[in-house]
């Protein structure tokens, strides 16, 4: 099961975004994602410009930007088009269903279903929450990841909570593509079809920090894709902290979770 390559994975799917991830990552060889996690317009396209050819995934925070336009979007998916990479707005949307997540995901200022291939969401609010999303995305071929576990030093989510949003991701398989998590998950810790019918997302990978002080925890790619089985590595300062060339360290952070992946295939 853990040695599925990602090609065989992507027929599991019926939803057009998950299948499409799985072809870039099989076509670019990479499992890598880049969370760009940057204040400056300038800095963000700089940074996805020369990044872009070592990622299946360019994770946003786009509130995050001071000096964000819609000419930011449109420059967004030049390189999209130019590097061939998914936009993921990792907004984890956690309001109820109804009017007020369907807004915050189509309107405002932001307008996120017009351009982020992937979005995800928490399931505190309840199953509500996705359909309300759904309404949303799934006309547009867009899909969601549930948040099933968190990478910072003392959250609140248990093995519980876990297991109610697999259910929930079961039933809304046409939408629900898969989960962020330590690794791959199973439903009561049962060997079941989750692990090829969902994409394991993992965030907190670094291969020189521990920890950064303010309650995040990294683990090494070998550690998340080999031993933890999960499907994609998601890294920021790694990548682009202070100091840092940002080609030479994407291009280590793609050699170590590729060869992570091949060495699981073993
Ligand atoms: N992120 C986490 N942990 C989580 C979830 C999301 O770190 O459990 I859910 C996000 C936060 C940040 C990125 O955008 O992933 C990790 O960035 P660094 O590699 O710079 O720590």
């Amino acid at each position: 099961m853990t040695n599925v390559t990602y090609s065989e994975r992507a027929t599991n799917f019926n939803n057009k975004t998950a299948r499409k991830l799985f072809e870039i990552i099989e076509h670019k060889k990479t499992n890598l994602a880049l969370a760009l996690d940057v204040s400056t317009k300038q800095e963000f396209l700089d940074i996805a410009d020369k990044v872009g050819p070592y990622i299946c995934c360019l994770k946003t925070h786009i509130d995050i930007l001071i000096d964000f336009d819609n000419d930011l979007i449109e420059q967004l998916k030049k390189l999209q088009i130019k590097h061939n990479f998914l936009i993921f707005e990792d907004r984890k949307f956690a309001d109820i269903g109804s009017n007020t997540v369907k807004n915050q995901y189509s309107q405002g200022i932001y307008r996120i279903a017009e351009w982020a291939d992937i979005i995800d969401a928490h399931c505190l609010p309840g199953e509500g929450i996705i359909n309300g999303l759904k309404e949303i995305g799934l006309p547009l071929n867009r899909g969601l990841l549930l948040l099933a576990e968190m990478s910072s030093k003392g959250n609140l989510i248990t093995r519980n909570y876990t297991n109610s949003t697999i259910e929930m991701a079961l039933n809304h398989k046409d939408f629900v593509i898969g989960f962020i998590a330590s690794g791959k998950i199973t439903l009561n810790d049962n060997n079941n079809n989750i692990q090829n019918d969902f994409i394991f997302m993992t965030p907190g990978v670094g291969l020189s920090n521990k920890e950064d002080g303010l309650g995040q925890q990294y683990r090494t790619p070998r550690e998340v894709i080999t031993e933890s089985k999960s499907d994609i590595i998601i890294v920021g300062r790694g990548i682009y902290g202070s100091g840092k060339d940002v080609i030479t360290e994407a291009k280590r952070y793609r050699d170590a979770g590729w060869n992570a992946y091949l060495e699981r295939l073993k």
